[in-house]
């Protein structure tokens, strides 16, 4: 488990440091897309939603969802990625998406620090990242 402390301008700074918010994107979609042919499959991107807590910055869930409700936010969100509705997300689908909801979360967080914990096993952590590109600033 890491803390971070972050707020809407740490997302955003991030979200508009173009090359580097890419390049994040980019690992994370190779390492999502497990079967290598290119897009997300619904199963797929439940990594991700589940790993960016998509479903308690969206819905302001904390407590125990339903397997059906759970199941039915997943749907949502991923009909969100599809902007297409071609049954599949495919990288400028989930960039996109990403940004939009980096953006949405930097909005509701304001200029407010707040902490946020993170599990060690959020190996596509955007908000982890957002906040270690925040703390190297200094250094570059
Ligand atoms: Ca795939």
């Amino acid at each position: 488990m890491v803390v971070v402390v972050i707020d809407g301008s740490t997302i955003l700074s991030f979200v508009n440091d173009e090359a580097r918010f890419k390049k994040s994107v980019d690992e994370a979609f190779v390492s999502l897309d497990l079967n290598n042919d290119g897009v997300l499959s619904r199963s797929e991107l439940r990594r991700e939603t589940e790993s960016l807590r998509l479903i308690e910055a969206h819905f302001g869930v904390d407590a125990p969802t339903p397997a059906e409700d759970l199941a039915k936010l997943h749907d949502t969100v991923f009909d969100k990625f599809d902007c297409d509705k071609s049954g599949a997300v495919d990288k400028e689908e989930f960039m996109n998406e990403i940004r939009n909801i980096l953006v949405a979360i930097a909005e509701g967080l304001g200029f407010c620090p707040v902490q946020m914990a993170l599990e060690d096993e959020d190996h596509v952590s955007f908000l982890k990242q957002a906040a270690d590109f925040e703390a190297f600033k200094g250094y570059k």
